[in-house]
């Protein structure tokens, strides 16, 4: 295989806005016949339940399960994944689920409230959902780190019950999966997928218990699934092609930043690799890196497709230009690969996760630094934030009138009903305001 051509640009020079503009570009496209499948599919498990489940399991993943109650993998089959691994993965396994614990916890949301001067109470309280499905992909994207980056922040919110599904096609099972399921603390997990699972989580069925909300990434019939079913339950985002961008000043050694660079690549052959960088040669320097270490990846086909249609590598004027960029960007991760990247941090304004320093790869946050790997892409930063615990905890208001504060600010209240015309509202405030 040869090696990858990336696109190279240089910052306003001819037609960049557009070149750059026609790389980011990523919908999902809504496609009619994945509509009418997943529609299709919905219905029926709504109708039928169980046996809807069964049946589209069988049928897509190949398999010829009798009833429900053998899709589920009990408590014992968990612990014995769990058992089961070397002591190395198990060792590594419970460092990164320690880490992203302790992480978590800075996250828990606190109930609040305050008193006014007339014994006005006025406040929040906090509370977690009662039950949350994690859908888990088959195949080559079923991640272990993706169950404990899904499931823990559900547990430190204080979710009584967590609900995993995962497709186990001709009955193949991912026993790093099902261990990561045991250490982190999944109620059940069901060996199902596709619009079938997505649906029996929102529904419910005789077995699959329904669920409040539903999170973790799928493919587009699950993404579709996901969309449809949302209102009825809450959802996560919908998460497009992982992504890296690279800051760099010109000073790591380029082999590093090639290698941020195929990490992400390697994901998925619609994955984007950007560096930008205010030095030409340095820029040259990592495209050779590039062509050098491309044929020692395992996963070079996919890393080469994502690098010929989607990377980038972006000369600039100097580090306020590529600041100027990552904020027109957004990027899932950001690499700070300079060396004083806290002089670049407060221009950061759009950025999923932003590792800092050159010593920080991607990778370390993926698996175990602590914070979340799941992740707004697409530019989706602009406006969203890293999965979290406050996925998983609501708000309620809180309110208590004195009977001085009711007679207060019952007047206002009565005079802004009667400008709406509701007079109940009126004379329901009014009841409460005192005599002169
Ligand atoms: N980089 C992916 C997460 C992941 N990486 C899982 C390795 N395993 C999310 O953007
Ligand atoms: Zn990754």
């Amino acid at each position: 295989m040869s090696a990858p051509t990336v696109t190279r640009l240089v910052y306003g020079r001819g037609d960049f806005d557009a070149r750059l503009d026609q790389l980011l570009a990523w919908e999902t496209v809504s496609d009619t016949s994945v509509n009418q499948v997943v529609d299709g599919v919905l219905a029926d498990v709504r109708r039928r339940g169980d046996a809807a489940v069964v049946e589209y399991t069988n049928r897509f993943d190949r398999l010829s399960t009798a009833d429900m109650a053998e899709l589920e993998m009990g408590p014992e089959r968990l612990q014995q994944a769990l058992d089961g691994l070397s002591d190395e993965q198990r060792q590594a396994l419970e460092t990164a689920a320690q880490r992203v614990r302790s992480y978590h916890e800075h996250q828990l949301q606190q109930s609040w409230q305050y008193t006014e001067a007339d014994g006005t109470m006025l406040g929040q309280q906090v509370t977690p959902m009662d039950r949350v499905g994690i859908y888990v992909p088959g195949g080559k994207a079923s991640y272990p780190s993706s169950v404990l980056m899904n499931a823990i922040p559900a547990k430190v919110a204080g979710v009584s019950e967590i609900i995993m599904v995962v497709p186990t096609p001709d009955g193949e099972i991912n026993e790093l999966v099902m261990a990561a399921a045991c250490l982190a603390g999944v109620d059940r997990v069901f060996c199902v997928g596709g619009a079938q699972a997505v649906a029996a989580l929102a529904y419910g069925t005789e077995t699959v218990p329904r669920v409040d909300k539903i999170v973790g990434p799928g493919n587009i019939y699950v993404a579709t699934a996901k969309r449809a079913v949302f209102g009825l339950v809450g959802i996560d985002m919908i998460a497009g092609p992982s992504e890296i961008l690279v800051v760099c000043d010109g000073q790591t050694d380029p082999d590093w930043v090639a290698m941020d660079l195929f990490s992400q690549a390697e994901h998925d052959e619609d994955a984007q690799s950007i560096l930008i960088c205010p030095d030409a040669a340095y820029l040259d320097a990592v495209s050779a890196s590039i062509a050098k270490l491309l044929p020692t990846m395992e996963r070079r086909e996919i890393i080469t497709k994502s690098l010929n249609d989607r990377a980038a590598l972006i000369e600039v004027a100097d580090l306020d230009q590529a600041v100027e960029l990552v904020n027109r960007i957004a990027p899932e991760h950001l690499e700070l690969s300079v060396e004083d990247p806290d002089a670049l941090l407060p221009k950061i304004r759009h950025a999923g996760a932003i590792f800092m320093g050159r010593y920080t790869a991607e990778a370390l946050g993926d698996y175990c630094a602590g914070p979340n790997h799941v992740l707004p892409t697409s530019g989706t930063a602009r406006f969203s934030s890293p999965l979290g615990v406050y996925d998983f905890q609501k708000r309620s208001s809180l309110i208590r009138f004195s009977a001085d504060g009711a007679s207060e600010l019952g007047q206002t209240a009565s005079v802004l009903a009667r400008g709406e015309g509701l007079t109940a509202h009126a004379r329901s405030a009014e009841y409460r305001i005192k005599p002169e």
